[in-house]
């Protein structure tokens, strides 16, 4: 630095002049308003280029005085000022062949104009100011803080950006800034049924978000609607009377008014947004597909499984295939039960088929529910506001990450922090439509959260669709933000369940890794990691034999749209104990790889996307010695196997990796 004084005053008092135009803040009326940033500076002021110089050009560079420095900055600028006779300034170096030129008194463009003639000069752009995307607020009233003639205050506080008061907000703001969903990207709410007339959901036919669905529910007393399964999955309303739950089929399912649930977790997901009308949707544009499986005093595993594999453009016999298949199935609905073989079965079907399950943990402060437990499903545990469980949630080691379920804190008055979403004024047939509030009607539950996840990778996919599930699932994990402490030290940390039966935790607790999953949802960096490219290794083999060449192939990676693969990086990872070598190329779709002695290969494929995000893949071989025609002997042999065995497995789980 102090080697070149003279230079870097120079552009300390360009940087000076920079600056001075810079904030504006006041309004006109005197009043404090948003911070304003002045229009970048004019020929008046400074003019800056990037200029990238050819290869072959001879290079002028500033001594490196910092030993950490690697290589010393680029100072073209005295050289280009004495050709073409301007005075020019060196700014920051982008690169060994690029760096920045200021000049004053001359319009940016009529200089990179000039330069762009130098015989050494490969291009020369204008180096334009950038901005961060500001947050995105929906014109949608009931959005914003501060509400007064309705409750909750805090409006949908989910949704916003988080701050230090509420942390547990998921930043959708700072999603739709990236994306406001692709209406073609669909989201499946098995659920209670829907109010299709609800002005804020509405029928796609007719511009509004919902798809036509379908109906699951074949027992017509659970249904409510006179019939078995059809094609109408409009919610009749699900209420209970108190004769009812003294005896015949809903014997003890508790007297009840009508929940509106499905229209709620609707509403959650894919509310008309923007559109100067009570909530935003976290999902924005994204449609959502009705699909009831649930009635009077719930429903049944086989009409749910029915509905997700229907919901996910499968086979249903005895129903009219889906026209608008979904890669997102919500399921904010369980049992404490070990995950029936009927749920899994649907959810290995739907997963293969590129279907992302998103399912709430349940509402009893102890393990998590069915089908939440099954594997595979995005399990989604409540939190407060603060980001400490919400006390009602279910919790455990099946938990993927968790979300805001709403809470109220307060135990007296409105509810001060709950979700707010659509909803219906009937106790039990539909009545007028309506939104949710501070008041009885209050949004909570572990069923909450879970749509604000399903939305999110609505999302993802949105910028992104060839990901596959478990990728959506790694970025989502990945992308939670840490649990923050709690402000009171006599908040326990949460335990892990020993199952059904344990004592509920049904007071707030801190959440830990094993009991709320890696973090709080954060839809704004899930999003911007569903935009880095999916690295995939398609078709290598669990095991193989020294000597044998394996192919190798990448084809099945994936950019985010509007971006494509660039390249590809073939490479053994260092803890390969297995000897191979690449045959050919390693910088393509494919590779060939020759092993030559026994033990472990790990294959790591790095794909480069043309934003220049990069994504990592690794899968494992176990290379076995060649057979000499004896073949292996008996207690050698079994391990082999049993190596093989474990090691199929991990490569099945690491194949999509992110
Ligand atoms: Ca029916
Ligand atoms: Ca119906
Ligand atoms: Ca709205």
């Amino acid at each position: 630095m102090t080697s070149r004084p003279t230079a870097h005053l120079r552009l300390a008092a360009l940087a000076l002049a920079t600056a001075l135009v810079l904030p504006v803040s006041a309004a006109p009326d005197g009043e404090r308003g948003p911070a304003r940033v002045a229009a970048p500076p004019t020929s008046a002021d400074t003019a800056r280029v990037i200029v990238r110089f050819k290869a072959s050009a001879p290079r002028e560079r500033a001594l490196a005085a910092d030993p950490r420095v690697r290589e010393p900055a680029l100072r073209m600028a005295r050289v280009l000022s004495q050709r073409h006779g301007i005075t020019l300034a060196d700014g920051a170096s982008v690169d060994p062949q690029t760096q920045v030129v200021f000049a004053h008194g001359i319009a940016a463009d009529a200089l990179a104009q000039r330069l762009a003639g130098d015989a050494d000069v490969e291009w020369v752009q204008l180096d334009r100011r950038q901005r961060a995307f500001q947050a995105v607020v929906p014109n949608d009233p009931l959005f914003p803080a501060g509400q007064t003639a309705v409750t909750p205050a805090a409006g949908q506080w989910v949704l916003r950006t988080s701050t230090a008061s509420e942390p547990a907000a998921i930043d959708a703001q700072g999603a739709w800034a990236l994306t406001r969903g692709a209406s073609g990207i669909v989201v499946a709410v098995i659920d209670t049924g829907v109010r299709f007339e609800h002005p804020d959901l509405g029928r796609t036919l007719e511009g509004g978000k919902l798809l036509p669905g379908y109906d699951f529910v074949s027992d017509a007393a659970t249904a409510n609607d006179g019939d078995g399964r059809d094609a109408d999955p409009s919610d009749p309303g699900d209420w209970i009377t108190a004769a009812e739950d003294r005896r015949g089929p809903f014997e003890d399912c508790g007297e009840s008014d009508s929940s509106w649930h499905g229209t709620q977790t609707a509403g959650l997901v894919g509310a008309m947004t923007n559109n100067a009308l009570g909530i935003a949707g976290t999902g924005w544009d994204l449609n959502v597909l009705p699909v009831r499986a649930l009635g009077k005093c719930g429903g049944f595993v086989s009409d749910i499984a029915a509905g997700i594999r229907w919901a996910a453009g499968l086979s249903v016999p005895g129903v009219p295939a889906n026209p608008h298949p979904a890669r997102v199935v919500n399921l904010s609905l369980g049992s404490a039960n070990r995950c029936d073989s009927a749920y899994q079965a649907a959810i290995d079907a739907v997963r293969a088929a590129g279907v992302v399950v998103v399912a709430a943990a349940g509402n009893e402060g102890v393990a998590v529910n069915q089908p939440g437990n099954c594997v595979g499903v995005v399990t989604v545990a409540g939190v407060r506001h603060v980001g400490t469980k919400v006390g009602y949630s279910n919790l455990g080691p099946e938990v993927t990450l968790a979300a805001p379920a709403g809470n109220c804190v307060n135990l007296s008055g409105t509810c001060l922090y709950p979700l707010v979403s659509t909803s219906n004024a009937g106790t039990t047939v539909p009545a007028a439509s309506t939104y949710t509030s501070g008041g009885d009607d209050a949004t909570l539950g572990t069923s909450f959260a879970s749509p604000l996840a399903a939305a999110t990778a609505g999302l993802m996919l949105s910028v992104h669709p060839a990901l596959v599930p478990d990728a959506v699932a790694t970025r989502l994990r990945d992308t939670a933000r840490a649990f923050p402490p709690s402000s009171d030290p006599s908040v326990p940390l949460c335990r892990v369940p020993t199952g059904f039966d344990d004592t509920p935790q049904l007071a707030e607790c801190v959440c830990t890794a094993d009991t709320c999953g890696t973090g709080l949802l954060d839809a704004g960096r899930a999003v911007a990691a569903a935009l880095r490219p999916q690295a995939v290794l398609s078709a290598l083999p669990a095991s193989a034999e020294a000597g044998e060449t394996l192919a190798l192939d990448a084809s099945a990676s994936s950019a985010a749209s509007g971006r494509q693969i660039v390249a590809w990086r073939w490479a053994l990872a260092d803890d390969s104990s297995a000897t191979a070598e690449f045959v050919g190329p390693t910088d393509g779709p494919a590779a060939t790889l020759s092993t030559s002695s026994s033990g472990t290969l790990v294959v790591a494929l790095t794909v480069t996307d043309s934003a220049g995000a990069t994504s990592v893949a690794t899968g494992t071989v176990v290379v076995n010695a060649a057979s000499s025609g004896g073949g292996a002997s008996g207690a050698g042999f079994i391990a082999a196997l049993a190596l093989a065995t474990f090691v199929l497995h991990r490569v099945g789980r690491r194949r999509h990796t992110r």
